[in-house]
């Protein structure tokens, strides 16, 4: 069971989870009506996460084994509404917990983020266990997340799997409110007017990855054997890491004209205490996380699918 199957993880995971394990199999739920493939696809309902006594009635009455749990307030827009943001990232995390505890749907897979770091934190090659300082509500969210994602483990042996995901490029389904959506919005914008501002300074580096690997690695993870996993809390992953500036000087191989203005709003500050690059020698170890997808081959992909979707 996929849980936020319409958001822009959720879209691309569904689809790739039904190809493995088949289309009846893959459960698809949000509040929101999925993209036509999804839909199409196999079965959806909509379900809210936040409602604890449909998410175990829905658990129990379809047999699930295994959830993947995507439901949050990205980033950006948590910051609009702190209090409500807190609320929905927690309510959605722990009630998956509880449920898993309460049925068979014990292997749960909930994404972390490169936002449990904050300015305290070293900023290079940022290591697995280091100083977790974050000064976003969404920050604060998902380092909670992943001590109760840890605790339900040890205590009522919960499958809890997690990583933290660097900000996730994908052409099939935009993302919504986050930090890292500027590497999404650029393609968009190159291909319809051969131009974009954005809204980070022009060297800000954040640690980036393409969707394709990011479904891989989710996947890998969740597959993996339970007994080599030495961490039950998120996992570091490193994807690539790149400026603006250098992400736009690679959209101009492609289009020479292309131009990139820079007006930096709040999310300035958000990236400012985020890491620049990640050190994922922990993961690699122990499930062998992989990146495939470099600054040249993402953009060559990217702006392709990019021009085939708006066409
Ligand atoms: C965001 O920018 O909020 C997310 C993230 C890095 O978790 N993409």
């Amino acid at each position: 069971m996929v849980i936020g199957s319409s958001g822009q993880i959720g879209s691309e995971l569904v689809l790739a989870l039904r190809k493995i394990y088949g289309d009846e199999n893959v459960y698809a739920t949000d509040i929101k009506y999925p993209p036509k493939e999804v839909g199409r696809s196999g079965p959806f309902q909509i379900l809210d996460v936040l409602d604890f006594n449909n998410l175990l009635h829905f658990l129990v009455r379809y047999k699930i084994t295994q959830v993947y749990n995507l439901a949050a307030v990205l980033s950006g827009n948590a910051e609009k509404i702190p209090l409500q943001a807190w609320d929905i990232n927690m309510k959605a995390l722990m009630n998956t917990l509880e449920a898993a505890h309460q049925s068979d749907a014990k292997k749960l897979f909930w994404p972390s983020s490169i936002a449990v770091f904050g300015p305290t934190t070293p900023r290079e090659n940022t290591p697995q266990l280091t100083v977790m300082e974050p000064n976003t509500v969404y920050g604060i969210s998902k380092v909670a997340g992943e001590r109760w994602g840890e605790y339900y483990h040890h205590r009522y042996g919960v499958d809890f799997r997690s990583v933290r995901y660097p900000g996730l490029i994908s052409y099939k389904t935009e993302p919504g409110g986050g930090t890292t959506d500027y590497a999404v919005e650029i393609f968009f914008s190159a291909v319809k007017q051969g131009s974009y501002e954005c809204f980070l300074s022009e060297d800000t580096a954040l640690p980036m990855m393409f969707m394709d690997d990011a479904i891989a690695n989710t996947i890998r993870l969740m597959q993996y054997d339970d007994d080599k996993l030495s961490l039950r809390s998120a996992y570091n992953m490193a994807g690539i890491s790149f400026t603006p500036e250098q992400l736009a000087q690679e959209i101009r191989k492609h289009i020479p004209e292309f131009k990139i203005t820079y007006k930096p709003d709040f999310r300035q500050a958000i990236a400012d205490s985020w890491p620049k690059s990640i050190d994922d020698s922990t993961a690699r170890n122990d499930w062998g996380v992989k990146t495939e997808y470099d600054l040249e081959k993402m953009t060559t992909v990217m702006l392709e699918k990019v021009k085939e979707k708006l066409q």
